[in-house]
């Protein structure tokens, strides 16, 4: 394959972090040409060029070689590094982007007493996110059934699939209007920017290097 002399960055298609990714990367001095079918946006000024993706296939897509870069939520980057393991390709944060911020928290039915992460043992929790609940677990040494689900993970106690739950948290509302209280933080999440541990030895990697240093100088007016 023909190395690619443009940078590729993925982002989420339509979602929370579509807005602020783009505005981020405008104020980097990139403006794209959007095309028909919205997958792939041709950059105008840099050779820089956006694929626009759902937000769980960006850590693959960038493993693979198939973009440079990705905008993407810390727990979904941190969720495909622990589920693929040591052997594939790894990904760096390069980055923390300052949007998107959440948290991924164990959360329990309202009555329930909970003081301790051992009292979830026996229990079954349901969460999108198997591979760092896992890891959570294993660090406190809790015994529990992880439940898989794609959406929904609020309503699980509800429809009684899982005791308890494992989420992402922002506000707190939707807890709140499910009955549920949140008691432990897994993780403290925003965008970020994701790439390949090493930089690419060919020019890509010098413009990745300028785009940081953008990046950094944006960061920092925010600030
Ligand atoms: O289609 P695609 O797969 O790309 O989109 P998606 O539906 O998976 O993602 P999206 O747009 O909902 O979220 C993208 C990213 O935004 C997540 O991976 C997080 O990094 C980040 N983010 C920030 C959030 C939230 N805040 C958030 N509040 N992602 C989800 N939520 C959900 C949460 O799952 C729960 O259902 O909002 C609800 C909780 O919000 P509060 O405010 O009620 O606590
Ligand atoms: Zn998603």
């Amino acid at each position: 394959m023909k190395p690619r002399d443009r940078l590729r960055i993925a982002m989420q298609k339509s979602g929370r972090l579509t807005e602020p990714a783009l505005d981020l990367l405008n104020r980097c001095g990139l403006t794209f040409r959007q095309s028909r079918d919205k997958l792939f946006c041709f950059g105008e000024g840099e050779p820089v060029d956006l694929l626009l993706v759902r937000d769980d296939d960006i850590p693959g897509l960038i493993a693979q070689g198939v973009c440079d870069l990705g905008i993407v939520g810390r727990n979904v980057l941190n969720e495909f590094r622990g589920v693929v393991g040591d052997g594939a390709a790894t990904l760096t944060e390069w980055r923390p982007l300052g949007f998107g911020r959440c948290r991924l928290s164990i959360a329990v039915p309202q009555d329930m007493d909970y003081s301790q992460p051992q009292d979830l043992s026996g229990l079954r929790i349901a969460t999108s996110y198997p591979g760092l609940l896992n890891q959570w677990l294993k660090e406190k040494n809790v015994d529990a059934a992880v439940v898989t689900l794609a959406g929904s993970v609020e309503i699980a106690p509800k429809l009684g699939t899982a005791e308890v739950i494992c989420d992402l948290v922002q506000s707190g509302g939707t807890l709140i209007a499910n009955q549920l209280r949140e008691t432990d933080v897994l993780l403290q999440s925003e965008a970020v920017l994701a790439g390949p541990d090493a930089l690419p030895s060919d020019e890509r990697g010098d413009m990745i290097e300028l785009l940081l240093k953008r990046l950094d100088g944006v960061i920092q007016v925010r600030e």
